[in-house]
C-alpha cells in the first residue's frame, strides 16, 4: 500500500486506488500448522505498474492546480489487487477501515475522510469490491472494468466508470466480422467475467446474422499446461481462419507462447481492447502468427509530463517502487536502505516477501537511468487504459470540486445544504460523480456519466509487420456507438495488411457457397454454415447463389444442363421435312397414285365382266375409298392444327367405313350368293337322288339336262331365286351407302360435340412438349372407330362364308384375304402404338393406315389387274361362273 500526503495547510481528502500490479499470487502455504499470512504476490507487471504512477502524476497535477480543488489537497492510498478476487476484497475491506486488519468496519478510521476507489483492475475484481463498497454507498470509479454486468445500478449502485461498456465491443466486433462476410469464427475467451459476458454477448449477435462459431474455447485462469494444449488443438485442427479472443493479456499470454511453438500460422486474430496493444503479448516472434490482428483499442492521449514523471520515478520511495526497479534492472537495490524504507514508511511485510521471491544477483545504486531501458512501463505511445486512470482520477477531483465551491443554502441535499468536503458522506459525494461534467484536460474531451457508463468509441487496430519483423499498431478504423447505426464503424479497408501470403481479406467460410444449379443440404448434426452443395434434380433450377431450395420449371419449361435457367421444352411433332416425313408421304402418294391407276384400269375395261361382276360401282367406292385413306393419313403430319386434327381423324374413320361397308357390301352378295349355291345343289342333289331312284325304274335324261343347267347356268339360277333377288346391285350399293352414312353422321355429331383438337402434351416427355391431336371424346372416338371396326367384322364374316365360291375371279377369298391382312396389321398396330412415344405414335398409326390400305388394294385388287393387264384372255364371262363342281354332284 502507498501512502501519500502532500500540503499538510490544506484539507485533505483520500482517493483509493487499486490496480494489479502483479499478475498472480505467490502458491499458498498449504503447512496449516502455523498462523496463516496473507499471500505476497509475483509477477510483476510494468504495463499496470504505469497505471499506477499515472494516478499518482495526475493527483500531482490536480493539487498543482489552483482551479481545481483550491483548498484540498488529494491524498492517495494505492493497493494491489495482484489480478486476483481475493486481493482486491482484501484491498477494499483495509481502505475502508484505515487498519492492516481487513475487518468491515470501515468507521474505526480517522484522518483525512476517504473519497472514491479508483479501481479495481479487471472486472472480477470490480464486481467483488464494487458489491462491498455497494454496501456502503461508497463510490468506486473504474477505469477498465468493461464488463456489461456493472451497468446495473441494481446491483452496483455506486459503481463508475470511464471505460466503455463491453456492450459496444462485442458490437463492434460482430460488426467487424459480418462487414468482412466472415460466416466461421472460432472464440476464445478468459474464464473471467470479461470473457464470458464478453464473448456471449459476441456471440449471439453473430449467430443472429448466420454466422456460425467452428469452437469456443475458454482459457485457464490458473496455470494449466493441459488445457493450452487442448486449445491449441483446437485451433490447428479448426477450420475456421478467424478467431476471437476476449481475454485479459495476463491470461492470452501462454496460449500464444505454445501456439507460437507449434508454428500456427495463417489465422487472423480479432483482439478485444484487453490485449490489443499489449507488450505481454506481443512481443519478439510473434508476427507470423499474429501479423495481421484486428483488434479494438480505446480512445489513446498524450498525457505531456507524463513521461518525464515516471522516468523521475524514485526507486526508494516505497516497495512497489523498489521491486520495479530491482525487476526493471534484474539488480538488488542497496539492502540496507531499502530495508529502512520498508520500516519507516509503510508495515514491514513487503520486503519479506521479496526475500521469499529471491534476490536477484547483484546490485544496483538507484541511479541506472530507465529513458535507456526502453520498457513497457515507459513507452508512452498507446496511452489507452492508462488514459482512462487519468480520467477517473480527474473525475474524482471534479466531484470533490463541485463539492468544494458549494454554496451553503445553495447545495444540492435536504434544505439546500451543502456537504463539507471534511467530513462528506459517500453519497453524498457519489452524487456529485454521477452529475460530473467536465473537459479532460489536454485531450479536451468532455466527460460525463450516463447511468455510470461513457459513450462507446474504439479505435481499429491493425497490427502491420514490419521490415524487420517488428508489429505496429496502425488504425484502421474506427467505430463510435453514439453515430448512426450504418454509420458506427469505418473502415478503411486498403489500409489493412493480412497475414496471409496472397495479402488478401482471408476468407473463414465452413463451406463454400453453393453455385447457382445446387442448393444447400444440411449435414447432420453440423451447424449450418457447413452443408453439402447438392445439384438440382431434372426439370428445377436455383438461380441464386447459396439458394436453399431448387424451384420447379413451370409446363412449358425444363432445366438446361447446368441447372440454372428454365429453358422451354423442344417442341416435337412429326414434320413433312424430316425423312421420316418424307418417307411416309412418298408411301401415300403412291399409295394413292397406285389406287388411282387401278381405277382407270377398272374404267378402262369397265364393260368387261371382271369389272362388271361384283357391281363395279363398289369397286370404284373402293378405290375411292383407300385413295381418301392414303391421303388422310398425310394430314397427320406436320404441325397438328385444328383442322388438321379433325381432318385426319375424320377422313380416316369415313374412309374406312366406305372401305370396309363396300367390301361389306360385296361379300353380302358373295355370302348369299353362296348360300343359294349349296341350297340349289342340295336341292339339285336331292333331286337327282330322286331322279336316280326314277330312273332306277324308268331312265329320264331330262333331270340330267335340268342338273346341268343348274349347274351350269348361275345367272338362271340368281334370276329364278328370290333370296339372291333381294340382293341385286343396288341393295348392296343401299347398303354400303346406309353403312357409310351411319359412319358420316356419327362423324358430323362428334366434330360438333367435342372436335379433335390441337394439344401440347407435356406430360409424356420431360424435355419435350408433343404436340398432337387430342381425341376430343374418347367415347365418340371408340364408337366411331368401333363402328368401323364392326363393319370390318362383319365384312370379313361375310367374306368368310363365301370363301368357296370359285365364281367372280375367286373374289370371296380375295375379300377374306384382305379383311385378314386388315386386321392382322390393326391387331398389330395396337401393342406397338402404345409403346411408342412423342412423334413416333404418329408414325405407328400413319403405317398401319398405309398397311391396311396397301393390303386389301393388293388382295382385293392385284389379281384382277393381273388379268385385265396380264391375261385378258381370262376376262371371260366364263370365268365369272363357279368352276367348282358338287363333290359328288
Ligand atoms: N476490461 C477488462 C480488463 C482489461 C484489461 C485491459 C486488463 C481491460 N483492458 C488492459 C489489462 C490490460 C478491459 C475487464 O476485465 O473488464
Amino acid at each position: 500500500n502507498l501512502n501519500g500526503y502532500r500540503n499538510v495547510d490544506k484539507k485533505q481528502v483520500v482517493v483509493g486506488g487499486m490496480f494489479p500490479v502483479h499478475r498472480r499470487i505467490a502458491s499458498a502455504n498449504t503447512n496449516s500448522s502455523s498462523v496463516p499470512l496473507s499471500l505476497g504476490c509475483e509477477g510483476f507487471n510494468f504495463r499496470t505498474f504505469r497505471w499506477t504512477q499515472t494516478m499518482l502524476f495526475a493527483i500531482d497535477e490536480i493539487n498543482k492546480r489552483t482551479d481545481l480543488l483550491p483548498d484540498t489537497d488529494l491524498g492517495y492510498v494505492i493497493y494491489d489487487s495482484c489480478f486476483t478476487i481475493s486481493k482486491a476484497v482484501e484491498g477494499t475491506l483495509t481502505y475502508l477501515t484505515g487498519q492492516e486488519e481487513a475487518v468491515p468496519n470501515y468507521r474505526c478510521g480517522t484522518g483525512a475522510p476517504l473519497a472514491a476507489l479508483v479501481g479495481a483492475g479487471g472486472s472480477d475484481l470490480s464486481i467483488a469490491t464494487a458489491r462491498i463498497l455497494g454496501l456502503y454507498y461508497f463510490p468506486q470509479v473504474s477505469y477498465s472494468s468493461s464488463c456489461s454486468v456493472l451497468d446495473s445500478k441494481f446491483q452496483f449502485p455506486t459503481f463508475l466508470r470511464t471505460i466503455p461498456n463491453d456492450v459496444y465491443q462485442s458490437e463492434a466486433m460482430a460488426r467487424l466480422v459480418l462487414h468482412f462476410g466472415w460466416t466461421w469464427v472460432g472464440t476464445i475467451a478468459a474464464d473471467d467475467d470479461y470473457g464470458k459476458y464478453g464473448i456471449k454477448a459476441f456471440k449471439e449477435q453473430v449467430e443472429e446474422a448466420g454466422v456460425c462459431i467452428s469452437f469456443s474455447e475458454t482459457l485457464p485462469k490458473v496455470s494449466s499446461p493441459e488445457d493450452i494444449q487442448r486449445i491449441v488443438e483446437t485451433v490447428v485442427e479448426s477450420t475456421a481462419k478467424i478467431i476471437v479472443v476476449f481475454s485479459s493479456d495476463v491470461d492470452l499470454s501462454p496460449l500464444i507462447q505454445e501456439l507460437i511453438q507449434h508454428n500456427v500460422t495463417n489465422r487472423t486474430w480479432i483482439a478485444s481492447e484487453a490485449w490489443v496493444t499489449s507488450a505481454l503479448i506481443n512481443q519478439p516472434g510473434v508476427s507470423s502468427l499474429l501479423g495481421g490482428t484486428l483488434g479494438f483499442g480505446l480512445k489513446r492521449a498524450e498525457i505531456p509530463g507524463l513521461q518525464r514523471h515516471l522516468l523521475n520515478i524514485d526507486p526508494y520511495s516505497n516497495p512497489l517502487t523498489e521491486e520495479f526497479w530491482e525487476t526493471a534492472f534484474n539488480c538488488t537495490l542497496d539492502y540496507g536502505r531499502a530495508l529502512r524504507m520498508a520500516k519507516t514508511a509503510v508495515g514491514g511485510n513487503t520486503s519479506l516477501s521479496r526475500a521469499v521471491r529471491g534476490v536477484p544477483e547483484g546490485l544496483c545504486s538507484g541511479q541506472e537511468s530507465l529513458g535507456k531501458l526502453n520498457n513497457t512501463y515507459s513507452d508512452v505511445t498507446q496511452l489507452r487504459i492508462t488514459y482512462s486512470v487519468y480520467k477517473a482520477v480527474y473525475t474524482v477531483a471534479h466531484a470533490l470540486h463541485n463539492m468544494e465551491i458549494c454554496e451553503p443554502g445553495q447545495g444540492p441535499f435536504n434544505n439546500n445544504s451543502c456537504a463539507d468536503i471534511t467530513k462528506f458522506e459517500p453519497w453524498q459525494l457519489m452524487y456529485y460523480l454521477k452529475n460530473v461534467w467536465f473537459h479532460v484536460p489536454h485531450t479536451k474531451e468532455p466527460l460525463f456519466f450516463l447511468d455510470g457508463d461513457v459513450d462507446g468509441y474504439y479505435d481499429i487496430i491493425n497490427w502491420q509487420v514490419k521490415g524487420d519483423g517488428e508489429i505496429s499498431y496502425v488504425t484502421i478504423g474506427r467505430f463510435n456507438s453514439t453515430a448512426a447505426p450504418d454509420a458506427m464503424m469505418t473502415i478503411n479497408n486498403a489500409s489493412i495488411v493480412w497475414n496471409n501470403d496472397e495479402l488478401e481479406t482471408p476468407r473463414s467460410v465452413c463451406s463454400e457457397s453453393c453455385q447457382p444449379g445446387t442448393r444447400k443440404g444440411i449435414r447432420q448434426g453440423e451447424p449450418v454454415c457447413c452443408f453439402d452443395c447438392i445439384p438440382c434434380a431434372d426439370g428445377e433450377i436455383s438461380n441464386a447463389t447459396d439458394a436453399r431450395e431448387c424451384i420447379q420449371c413451370t409446363e412449358d419449361y425444363w432445366s438446361n444442363a447446368a441447372r440454372d435457367t428454365c429453358v422451354p421444352k423442344t417442341i416435337e411433332f412429326l414434320d413433312f421435312s424430316e425423312p421420316l416425313g418424307i418417307t411416309l408421304i412418298v408411301i401415300s402418294a403412291v399409295g394413292a397414285l397406285i389406287t388411282l391407276a387401278v381405277g382407270m384400269v377398272f374404267l378402262v375395261n369397265l364393260g368387261t365382266p371382271l369389272v362388271k361382276a361384283n357391281d363395279p360401282i363398289l369397286s370404284f367406292s373402293l378405290l375411292f375409298s383407300l385413295v381418301v385413306t392414303f391421303l388422310s393419313s398425310i394430314v397427320f403430319l406436320g404441325e397438328p392444327q385444328p383442322w388438321s386434327c379433325m381432318t385426319s381423324q375424320v377422313g380416316l374413320a369415313l374412309g374406312f367405313s366406305l372401305c370396309l361397308s363396300s367390301i361389306m357390301g360385296k361379300a353380302a352378295v358373295l355370302m348369299l350368293r353362296a348360300r343359294v349355291l349349296k341350297a340349289a345343289r342340295a336341292k339339285a342333289k336331292a333331286t337327282a337322288k330322286a331322279a336316280a331312284q326314277a330312273a332306277a325304274a324308268d331312265t329320264s335324261p331330262d333331270v340330267i339336262v335340268t342338273n346341268g343347267n343348274i349347274n351350269n347356268n348361275n345367272n338362271a339360277v340368281t334370276a329364278g331365286n328370290p333370296d339372291v333377288d333381294s340382293l341385286r346391285p343396288a341393295h348392296q350399293r343401299v347398303l354400303a351407302a346406309i353403312a357409310t352414312l351411319i359412319q358420316a353422321v356419327a362423324c358430323t355429331v362428334w366434330l360438333v360435340i367435342l372436335p379433335p383438337h390441337p394439344v401440347k402434351n407435356t406430360a409424356a416427355q420431360n424435355i419435350k412438349i408433343i404436340l398432337e391431336c387430342d381425341q376430343g371424346s374418347v367415347v365418340f372416338i371408340c364408337c366411331v372407330f368401333g363402328y368401323d371396326i364392326l363393319l370390318a367384322l362383319l365384312a370379313f364374316v361375310f367374306s368368310f362364308i363365301a370363301r368357296k365360291l370359285e365364281d367372280n375371279f375367286s373374289e370371296a377369298k380375295c375379300l377374306t384375304f384382305g379383311m385378314l391382312v386388315f386386321f392382322i396389321v390393326w391387331s398389330s398396330f395396337v401393342p406397338a402404338y402404345l409403346s411408342t412415344r412423342g412423334k413416333f405414335m404418329v408414325a405407328v398409326q400413319i403405317f398401319a393406315i398405309l398397311a391396311s390400305s396397301f393390303g386389301l388394294l393388293a388382295c382385293i385388287f392385284l389379281p384382277k389387274c393381273y388379268v385385265l393387264l396380264v391375261k385378258p384372255e381370262f376376262n371371260t364371262e366364263d370365268m365369272m361362273r363357279p368352276r367348282s363342281k358338287p363333290r359328288d354332284g
